[in-house]
């Protein structure tokens, strides 16, 4: 279609309270898409892989040819799948979903199959060094309107806990920012039995404290192994989660059955896994209920949509990836799929900073612990130049572990 054909292609990278990757194509036409390309303590190498390998192929394409564009930026790499390739797959996926519906006129989701809810439930971040501040974490959280709310907590004998807001950071709240700023990633430490000696307490607690209704969800982190996994979902059986995130690491699907066999607990995973690929037993064999994966780290819309379809015939259900390192134009774009699919699960929410809101300018909404892609034409998020160049890049990384033998640990 004339007019359509995409005259350029930027790759933004800037760090308004964290570092985030962006790419920007505008059209003959001057219609502009943002497609987020973040992947948090590794950006640089998915600018490169954009700057040096993608942009070339985008120039004089038909910005309305999505589906062959994620064809031939998928099957024509040759090297296929991974994080660096499927973020970058990503950013160009959203950003021409972007345009596409900016010409149409309409906000993405009207493309995706128009609403399915009237918004999107999400929840928030609460934990505590001890049950008194994990208390009053919740506290906070619902003052902020979420009903809905991820439970994390320190442990006796474990110096620093992911998720855990008040353990000290150099880069804002140690929970939504666990990249620190640093030429060198920080270790922590880790120790399984006391974790799982500790975190059943504490859920119960919690269930004194504020009944049986609210729904509570907890990350393990991908730090378990089966057998741990299976021991913890049951023990947390009595609390009545709303799910247990990565509860193993993802790479072995096969180590879900044996989660499955000892618990009933629901089971959510995916944050880090890339294509579909990675959830084919796990759907197959309904080992899981909620797909975790994001639009920014699971190849875009396009993809991320025929995962949530092929989960939907298994009443697998969405429960997209949502921390600050998903820049707004990714969060956004989760929000047009979010309101569109039928089996849709929660959303995770962590609200970006000041700083990177004066950035990224978005016109989603917040209202009564849902969420709503609003009414713009496109994913309805702009890009500030101006604001970014006060923040360049900085270097960051993500913590590492070591258990107390020194052995490195999932973090
Ligand atoms: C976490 C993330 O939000 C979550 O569920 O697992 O915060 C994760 O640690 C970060 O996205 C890593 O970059
Ligand atoms: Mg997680």
């Amino acid at each position: 279609m004339a007019g359509t054909t995409i005259r350029s292609a930027e790759v933004l990278v800037a760090s308004p309270g964290r570092n985030f990757v962006t790419l920007r194509v505008m059209t003959e036409d001057g219609v502009v898409g943002l497609g987020d390309a973040t992947l948090n303590g590794r950006e640089l190498a998915v600018a490169s892989y954009l700057t040096d390998h993608v942009v070339p192929l985008l120039l004089g394409r038909d910005a309305h040819r999505i589906e062959d564009t994620w064809q031939f930026l998928y099957r024509g790499a040759y090297w296929r799948r991974g994080p660096v390739t499927m973020a970058a797959i990503a950013a160009v996926d959203v950003a021409l979903w972007d345009i596409k519906a900016k010409v149409a006129g309409l906000p993405l989701y009207q493309l995706l199959g128009g609403a399915s809810r009237t918004g999107v439930m999400a929840y928030g971040h609460a934990s505590g060094r001890d049950v008194p501040e994990l208390l009053d974490s919740i506290r906070a959280q619902q003052a902020e309107g979420f009903r809905s709310i991820r439970v994390q907590t320190s442990v006796p004998g474990i110096d620093k806990v992911y998720g855990v807001a008040a353990q000290p950071s150099t880069s804002g709240r140690y929970d939504y920012e666990p990249a620190q700023r640093a030429p060198l990633p920080a270790e922590e430490d880790w120790d399984t039995s006391a974790y799982l000696r500790h975190v059943p307490g504490v859920f119960e607690a919690v269930r004194n404290e504020f009944g049986p209704a609210l729904p509570l969800l907890h990350d393990a982190h991908h730090r378990l192994t089966p057998i741990q996994a299976a021991r913890l979902g049951r023990a947390l059986e009595p609390y009545d989660l709303f799910w247990l995130e990565d509860c193993t690491p993802g790479e072995n699907q096969d180590a879900l059955r044996l989660v499955r066999q000892h618990t009933t607990t629901p089971l959510a995973i995916g944050e880090v896994f890339t294509t579909v690929w990675d959830y084919q037993t796990l759907v197959r064999e309904q080992l899981f209920d909620y797909v975790r994966s994001s639009v920014t780290h699971a190849g875009g819309v396009t993809a991320l949509r025929r995962i949530v379809d092929y989960a939907a015939q298994y009443q697998i259900k969405s429960g997209f990836h949502g921390p600050t390192d998903i820049s707004p134009v990714g969060m956004a774009a989760a929000l047009h799929l979010d309101l569109a699919v039928h089996n849709f699960g929660i959303q995770e929410y962590m609200q970006h900073s000041a700083a990177t809101d004066e950035v990224f300018r978005q016109t989603f909404t917040w209202a009564d612990g849902h969420l709503h892609p609003g009414e713009e034409p496109g994913i309805g998020v702009t890009y500030d130049d101006d604001a970014a160049a006060h923040h360049p890049y900085q270097a960051a990384y993500l913590p590492f572990n070591r258990l107390k033998d020194g052995t490195v640990h999932d973090w």
